[in-house]
């Protein structure tokens, strides 16, 4: 027998009993021999002996912050976008490298293991993903927090590329089992649609409602573990619980079934079945009305419970209940707490709309006027009776004082007022009903105080706060970028992993040739790495969505410039395809040119009825297409569209970018967190002053961030131009935008059609987002780009520096700035007895 050292022992005890574990499971659980498994069914049952691990710490969080009875944070949101849990959890536990070793002796391979769960796509951009980041944050830096969210059945859709245009195909996530999801029935509640909203007064002869004639439907959550990074401490998990309506069969209308209407019989067992999957334009659809009634309820009526465990009045429930909404999706929030404290809690009803406010907080995510949300009084009125009486109230209190503090100024009231032109305004309530609002980034913060909301801030000035958004290195560069992290962590230590802060000593290596020369060779590595992985996952699909083609070849020495986000007109995709544009005509015309040879990565998905970004899609690919077979600029000019973009995917494609495209028309882009995960990773930045950029441009300062362009938002204000203007003085704009008429990339004439469209919207008078006003300045930054990037120390150098100035965008810091002043929580590690006990009664 072997003697081993004893750390060696126990890791190899460690791996032999994860063996033997997942052998376990795959028999009886799954009924399968190792040998004729399927690696989905492999990585099944290796999740489930991995999780053994985390069942522990999980019972003992939420056993320690009922114990000391702490202030929890809940954090609502109808998006979230967690990633693979999988691999998150392995990155908590620090146990990859064990893992990898279990893995080679079961004779399986990691990479695919991990590949076998599918994204959660509950989500459909930056507000789910920073709920993601948030909730990791929590975890990690140990607060007393819980997630809630809706279990999508289809997340969001998977998108193809059928010859260039997009097509949704259904995202079955929950097709094979689940193994990160716990079903608790237990904590099954009941939520109320429709009904008469019959008057009658409470203990304070204050009105008070009951329902009747109402439909009701069972609600059941499933609890998937988030789980923290391992510090000194034992590694905390937090809970994010995910509403489903599925699973009772009482939600299914028999009486309306056997009266022939199908749809309305099923309607309440299908609410959570599908994401809405739209960003920044606001649907008014009643089944996303009831969807967002349904988180609110049913989240409301689990912390109450929670509350009530441990106290039996509501005395201490504004100390001990901060509710975080997120967005004004779930600001239902507001009239519903109202509403269980006044009609089942016997509270009256001015202290219970301060306990309401004490409570909950709002963060804003976007300015963009058709993204707020407004419902019609009359559907509201039909599906939620109780709450719209509440919101009534609320309103007509509030246009009193408005009356008192400006007499005489009706104007006034009517901007001001909650219900307007028929319409309920959601953010409106979110301001009036919450103790504070905030923007994501400065320059987001101030135009909602100086614009977007002026009048509320008037009002409320101390209700306002900026809160920079952030991300979780530990997923966007130790998980995504093992290359790049141990390099930063040879060179400065691995504090930065739970302080980013600490990532300010990578500017002393930002001079030595050495230490360039390894960063230039470790973004090589990371570049052949997202080839092989495109060559593999990123064929051509014809117009019926058949494989039909290998994607281009991509050359490595190429300059790697990338824009992966959700498709809009705002962040200007179709700004960056015109420049590509730009440049193939430049080296067509001129074949002794002296521009840098680039592959341009896009990525993102087109809203399903988002006409506008499909044709963008369109074009993209249709450009592509052409450029990636021109013999004449083969080496030179390659054009990617990456399809179905997701988590998984920005994990592949972030750590090989150099160019990091954040190019939206100035205050159009709130904050911004893929700049953040880019630049984290060493590319540079090409972008305008808005969102987070501005911030980054400061941490990073102007000598470092030498591709800044564009109108700032104070001069997209006051600036009025003329795109034929702009056209007449840039023949090579002219000429760019003549192709979208002259069927130089169009294929058929649909296309054509598509095309022609965007012309038309580009050189109208006014174009919303300045897309022409812009561009020179984009191409001049465009050509710093291709100067710099011929001196690759230089590029080195700099992109190291921006590394090392991140430090800031960290979640970490964001999640301390709102439990500092928002939230007013602490930390609560877990109790070491508790966790004592729990193991000695379950541990082995
Ligand atoms: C009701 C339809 C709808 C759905 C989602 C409207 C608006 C949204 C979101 C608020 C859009 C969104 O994701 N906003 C993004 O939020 C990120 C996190 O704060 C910011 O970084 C992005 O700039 C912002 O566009």
């Amino acid at each position: 027998m072997t003697l081993y050292p004893p750390q060696v022992k126990n890791i190899e005890y460690q791996i032999e009993s994860l063996v033997d574990k997942t052998r376990r499971y795959l028999l009886t659980t799954l009924g399968r021999t190792l040998e004729e498994a399927t690696d989905q069914e492999f990585y099944h049952a290796f999740s489930l002996a991995l999780r053994e691990t985390i069942m522990i710490n999980w019972q003992a969080a939420a056993h320690t912050f009922l114990k000391n009875d702490v202030r929890m944070l809940y954090y609502i949101s109808l998006e979230h976008l967690p990633g693979k849990i999988l691999s998150q959890t392995i990155t908590g536990l620090q146990k990859e490298e064990l893992l990898q070793k279990v893995m080679m002796r079961m004779k399986r391979a990691y990479n695919t293991i991990l590949e076998c769960e599918r994204d959660p796509g509950l989500g459909n951009g930056g507000l789910g993903r920073l709920a993601s980041c948030f909730l990791e944050s929590l975890a990690t830096l140990q607060y007393p927090a819980q997630a809630y969210g809706l279990r999508y059945h289809y997340g969001i859709f998977e998108q193809q590329l059928w010859d260039g245009e997009q097509v949704e195909i259904p995202d079955c996530w929950l097709i094979s089992e689940n193994p990160w999801q716990f079903r608790r029935d237990l904590r099954r509640v009941s939520v109320k649609f429709g009904g008469h909203a019959k008057a009658k007064a409470n203990v304070y002869e204050e009105p008070s409602y009951d329902l009747e004639n109402f439909d009701e439907v069972w609600v059941l959550p499933y609890d998937v573990p988030i789980v923290g990074f391992q510090t000194k401490n034992p590694f905390s998990v937090l809970t994010l619980r995910l509403w489903s309506t599925k699973e009772s069969p009482r939600n299914f209308h028999l009486q309306r079934f056997n009266a022939g209407r199908l749809d309305e019989a099923a309607e309440n067992t299908t609410l959570t079945d599908v994401l809405y999957p739209s960003d920044h334009h606001e649907t008014g659809k009643r089944i996303r009305l009831k969807q967002e009634f349904l988180l609110v309820s049913a989240s409301l009526q689990d912390i109450i419970r929670h509350y009530l465990f441990t106290h039996d009045n509501f005395k201490a429930f504004p100390d001990k209940v901060r509710i975080q909404i997120n967005d004004t999706h779930p600001s239902l929030v507001i009239p519903e707490l109202i509403r269980l404290l006044t009609h089942k809690y016997d509270i009256s009803w001015q202290k219970a709309c301060e306990i309401a406010e004490s409570c909950t907080s709002y963060t804003n995510h976007t300015i963009l006027q058709e993204a707020l949300e407004e419902w019609d009084t009359k559907l509201m009125q039909t599906q939620l009776p109780r709450q719209y009486e509440i919101i009534e109230r609320l309103n007509a209190n509030f246009c009193t004082s408005i009356r008192k503090t400006y007499p005489n100024d009706e104007a006034k009231v009517r901007r001001l007022s909650i219900i307007q032109d028929g319409k309920v305004r959601m953010a409106k309530l979110a301001i009036l009903g919450s103790h504070t609002i905030n923007g994501v980034a400065q320059l987001h913060t101030k135009i909602l105080k100086e614009d977007l909301f002026r009048e509320f801030y008037d009002l409320f000035p101390d209700k306002f706060s900026s809160i920079t958004n952030g991300i979780t290195q530990r997923r966007f560069l130790l998980q995504c970028n093992p290359l790049l992290s141990s390099w930063i962590t040879k060179r400065i230590g691995d504090g930065w992993i739970t302080d980013l802060s600490q990532i300010s000593k990578l500017n002393a290596f930002t001079h030595d040739a050495a230490d360039l020369e390894t960063f230039l060779a470790i973004k090589r590595r990371c570049k052949e790495n997202l080839i092989d992985f495109i060559q593999e996952n990123c064929k051509l699909r014809d117009q019926k969505g058949v494989i039909v083609s290998p994607p281009p070849v991509i050359y490595p020495d190429s300059l790697f410039d990338v824009q992966i986000k959700r498709i809009h007109e705002y962040k200007r995709q179709l700004m960056h395809i015109l420049h590509l544009i730009m440049l193939y005509q430049e080296m067509k015309t001129n074949p002794n040119h002296e521009r840098i040879p680039r592959t341009a990565i896009f990525a993102g998905k087109a809203a399903a009825q988002y006409e506008t970004a499909k044709a963008i899609i369109r074009l993209i690919a249709s450009v592509a297409h052409k450029v990636n077979h021109d013999e004449d600029v083969s080496g030179h000019l390659r054009i990617l569209f990456i399809e179905n973009y997701s988590v998984t995917k920005a994990e592949r494609i972030i750590p090989a970018a150099e160019l990091s495209e954040q190019i939206s028309t100035a205050g159009m882009e709130a904050s911004g967190t893929g700049n953040m995960k880019l630049a984290l990773n060493g590319a540079l930045t090409i972008g305008t002053e808005d969102g987070a950029n501005i911030e980054m441009r400061r941490a990073i300062g102007d000598a470092n961030w030498p591709f800044r362009f564009g109108c700032t938002a104070d001069e997209l204000a006051k600036a009025s131009y003329s795109p034929q203007n702009i056209a007449k003085e840039h023949p090579n704009i002219a000429l760019a935008l003549e192709t979208l008429k002259n069927r130089t990339f169009a294929r058929n004439d649909e296309e054509h059609f598509l095309f022609c469209d965007l012309y038309n919207r580009l050189t109208q008078n006014f174009d919303r987002y300045h897309t022409l006003l812009d561009l020179p300045s984009y191409y001049e930054a465009q050509k710093k780009v291709d100067a710099l990037y011929q001196d690759p120390m230089k590029w080195a150098s700099c992109a190291i520096h921006n590394v090392a100035c991140m430090g800031m965008f960290s979640s970490d810091r964001a999640i301390q700035h709102y439990s500092k002043d928002i939230w007013r929580i602490q930390p609560c590690p877990i109790d070491k007895d508790i966790l004592d006990h729990i193991q000695n009664a379950y541990g082995h």
